[in-house]
C-alpha cells in the first residue's frame, strides 16, 4: 500500500480544516469564518483500500504580529520538511496574493511535492477559477484540483493525486484511529470553537482554553474542568456574557458536543482567567502547549 504524511499548507481561512475533515470523514479538526482557526497541528487519518494519508492540517501561514504568531508559521514551516507531500490550498474566490506567492516560492525551494487544491468553487465565478488555474498554473506543481470541501466535491480526486505522489509503506496508524490529538486538546478545542463565532474583532485571537481535569466518576459522568484565558480584564465580562448568559451557553453547546464525543455523561465546569498578554509570553506559550 502506499502511505505517508501530507502537510496541509495555505493562508488562513482558506479551507484547510474543512478539507481535512471531509478527507477523513469526521471532524477532526474546528473550523470557523475567522482567521486562525487552526492554532495546533493535526493528524487526520484518511483510510483508504490502496493507502493511507495522513493530513497534517496546520495554522494558516500569514504575516506575523505576535510571538504567537511567529511560533505557528514556524511550526508550519517545520512540517514541511517532515513531509512526503504537500497540499497547498488556495481560496477560489480571492485573487491569488503576495501571501500565497510566498508560500509557493517556499515549497518550490524545498522541493516539496505538491498538489494545489483551489477551494470554495461553490462561491467563484468561472472565469475567476479559470484565471486563478492560469495563474497558479505557473508554479509548476504536480497537480491543480478545484475542489468545494464544503460540499465534498473533489476531495477524493485531490486525495487520488496525493496518493500518487506517496511510495509504498506501511499503515501508520490503526484502523480505529481518525485524529493523533490527546483527548484534553480536543476537549478545548471543542469550547475554543463554540467562541469563535460569537465574538467579534479580536476577542477570538485573544482566547484561548485549556483542559485542567478531566475523571470518570463513579457514577459513570465525566467530569471535565476546562480554563478559558484572555488577554485583558475589559474581556472577561465580554467571555462571560451578561448574567453568565454566554458561558451557559458555549458550556451547553460544547457539552452536548462532549457527551457525543465520549459518550457519557458530562458535567463541564469552565471557569474564566486573565493571563495578561499570553500571546507574547513565551513561557506562558510553553504551558499552554504552544
Ligand atoms: N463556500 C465555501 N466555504 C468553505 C469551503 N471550505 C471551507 N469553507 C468555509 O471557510 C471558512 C474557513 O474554513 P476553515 O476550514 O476553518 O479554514 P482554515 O484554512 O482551516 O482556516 P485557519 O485554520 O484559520 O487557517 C469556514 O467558514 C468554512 O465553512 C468551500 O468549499 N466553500
Ligand atoms: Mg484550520
Amino acid at each position: 500500500m502506499k502511505s505517508g504524511f501530507v502537510a496541509v499548507v495555505g493562508r488562513p481561512n482558506v479551507g484547510k480544516s474543512t478539507i481535512v475533515n471531509a478527507a477523513v470523514g469526521r471532524k477532526v479538526a474546528i473550523i470557523s469564518s475567522r482567521p486562525q482557526t487552526t492554532r495546533n497541528t493535526i493528524r487526520g487519518v484518511v483510510h483508504r483500500e490502496d493507502a493511507q494519508v495522513i493530513l497534517v492540517d496546520s495554522p494558516g501561514l500569514h504575516k506575523p504580529r505576535t510571538e504567537l504568531g511567529e511560533r505557528l508559521n514556524r511550526l508550519v514551516y517545520g512540517t514541511l520538511a517532515d513531509a512526503d507531500a504537500v497540499l497547498f490550498v488556495l481560496d477560489a474566490g480571492a485573487p491569488i496574493g503576495p501571501g500565497d506567492r510566498r508560500i509557493a516560492q517556499r515549497l518550490t525551494d524545498v522541493g516539496s511535492k505538491t498538489v494545489v487544491a483551489l477551494n470554495k468553487i461553490d462561491t467563484a465565478s468561472k472565469s475567476q477559477i479559470t484565471s486563478q488555474l492560469a495563474t497558479a498554473g505557473a508554479w509548476d506543481f504536480a497537480a491543480y484540483v478545484p475542489i468545494s470541501a464544503l460540499k465534498g466535491d473533489g476531495v477524493g480526486a485531490v486525495l487520488d493525486e496525493l496518493v500518487a505522489l506517496l511510495d509504498d509503506g506501511p499503515a501508520f496508524y490503526p484502523e480505529t484511529m481518525f485524529t493523533d490529538q490527546p483527548e484534553s486538546q480536543v476537549i478545548a478545542e471543542i469550547v475554543r470553537e463554540k467562541y469563535l463565532s460569537r465574538l467579534h474583532e479580536e476577542l477570538p485571537h485573544s482566547l484561548t482554553v485549556t483542559t485542567d481535569e478531566v475523571e470518570v466518576r463513579a457514577n459513570g459522568t465525566t467530569y471535565i474542568s476546562a480554563r478559558i484565558i484572555v488577554e485583558r480584564e475589559s474581556q472577561k465580562p465580554i467571555v462571560i456574557g451578561a448574567k453568565g448568559e454566554l458561558l451557559r451557553t458555549v458550556g451547553q453547546e460544547a457539552r452536548e458536543d462532549l457527551e457525543k464525543l465520549l459518550a457519557t455523561p458530562v458535567y463541564l465546569d469552565l471557569r474564566v482567567k486573565v493571563e495578561k498578554g499570553w500571546q507574547d509570553r513565551p513561557q506562558l506559550l510553553d504551558r499552554l502547549g504552544f
